[in-house]
């Protein structure tokens, strides 16, 4: 058998030159990650090193070389010229193979020959990718940091992430680091690498920040949350408007809070009205602005709530994202509201999962910074600033587990 390797981006690209080269008789025998330049960027993408057998039998190479081309004259004479009529056998009785494929080319069934072989060679090697990606796919990592690659998947930390980021430890594990010198090392790394904004509330200058997002993350909540905080135990002066005067009881959930915490409320209903308030509140230090939760796969909502939110260069968003979602649906929520330019994240309900991958995967992969945590319905304590380790201590956990309030 010879055995030759092949460095991919994707296994299509692979299976496409296999078969150009090699036939399709060619085996995947491995497939492994590997990064060929030394400069960790988070954002390449990793190679696959894919290693193929091929028999090395004369009749398959020569079949292959073949392949396509009309039938070649037999090299031996004595082929042409030998009668083998004087040996003729008495006629074999037809097996049941040969009358099927009688009963096939009289009613014209053989047409399709080809393309019934095309569908089971495409079946063979769709076969073959499951089964290469399942069996044979060898995350090129050595222990310890193979199994924090592991944990790290089971607390749903993107693939790509996860093997870049554990690449670079590799190294450093090599100079002989023990098992939990490794974890605390990816801890400080790991809680390094994701985009943080810590500094956002102890600012200067004023504040006027939107919080946008699909219907029920906990917009309205987190808004009270952290006026009560501000104004109660830090004392700054804080002012609401909703925007949200559409549906029936939108307004009266956050009056209530504005009046347990004595600050104004306004009620916008139109982006110049919007204009005015944010005008007429311009001596408070921080302003929030509470919108109706958007289905994120209504785009008309969500290109009427831009209007609003154009209406003043002093409004920046923050998008509210719900950690009960899993990772594939919070990308599409960005994606969908990116129209409203989100600088910011708000992850709410992390007491509702154990798997704290999206806090890690979204604000690197979306490069925007986590603004705040939500942890619970309690107003106004059920909050916290982000802390990048104390992420990255949860999700290099051997055992997903609930957040911990340390
Ligand atoms: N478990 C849990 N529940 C939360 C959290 N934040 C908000 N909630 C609850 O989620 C529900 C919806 O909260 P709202 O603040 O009304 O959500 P919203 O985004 O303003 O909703 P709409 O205005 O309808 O789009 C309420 O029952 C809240 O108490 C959280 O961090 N954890
Ligand atoms: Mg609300």
């Amino acid at each position: 058998m010879r055995i030759k390797k092949y460095e991919v981006f994707d296994m299509k690209e692979a299976m496409k030159l296999i078969k150009e080269e090699l036939g399709p008789e060619a085996m995947i025998l491995s497939t492994r990650k590997v990064v060929k330049n030394n400069s960790f960027g988070l954002f390449s993408r990793p190679i696959i090193e894919v290693t193929v057998g091929i028999e090395d039998d004369e009749r398959v190479i020569n079949a292959k070389k073949t392949a396509g081309k009309p039938a070649a004259p037999a090299a031996n004479a004595y082929a042409n010229t030998y009668k083998p009529q004087q040996f003729k056998p008495a006629v074999p009785e037809k097996s049941e193979a040969d009358k099927i494929t009688e009963i096939i080319n009289t009613l014209g069934l053989n047409k399709f020959e080809g393309l019934v072989n095309d569908i089971a060679e495409i079946k063979r090697q769709m076969l073959e990718i499951k089964s290469g990606m399942k069996d044979n796919f060898v995350v090129d990592l050595s222990q310890p940091v193979l199994e924090f690659y592991n944990i790290l998947l089971k607390n749903g930390v993107d693939d790509d992430i996860a093997y870049k980021f554990l690449k670079k430890i590799e190294k450093r594990a090599a100079a002989g680091l023990s098992r939990n010198q490794v974890k605390n090392l990816s801890v400080q790394l790991l809680g390094d690498l994701v985009p943080m904004e810590k500094d956002y509330f102890s600012m200067i200058k004023q504040k006027v920040l939107a919080l946008v997002g699909p219907t029920g993350v906990g917009k309205t909540t987190t808004i009270a949350k952290i006026a009560a905080n501000l104004s109660l135990q830090l004392k700054k002066s804080v002012a609401l408007i909703t925007i949200d005067n559409f549906r029936i009881g939108a307004v009266e959930q956050l009056k209530n809070y504005a009046e347990i915490v004595s600050i104004p409320l306004k009620v916008a209903s139109s982006p110049t009205e919007l204009e005015k308030i944010i005008y007429e509140l311009k001596d408070y230090e921080y302003v929030f602005i509470d919108s109706m939760g958007r289905s994120q796969f209504d785009n008309e909502q969500i290109g009427d709530l831009r209007k609003f939110l154009e209406v003043s260069p002093l409004i920046k968003v923050a998008l509210v994202l719900s950690m009960s979602c899993n990772h594939a649906e919070l990308s599409d929520t960005f994606d969908r509201y990116s129209k409203l330019m989100p600088e910011y994240l708000i992850f709410t309900k992390l007491d509702e999962t154990k798997y704290f991958g999206p806090l890690i995967n979204l604000p690197i992969k979306k490069k925007t910074p986590v603004m705040l945590l939500s942890k619970g319905q309690n107003v106004p304590d059920d909050m916290e600033l982000p802390d990048g380790r104390k992420i990255a201590s949860q999700v290099l956990g051997e055992i997903p587990s609930l957040w911990s309030d340390k």
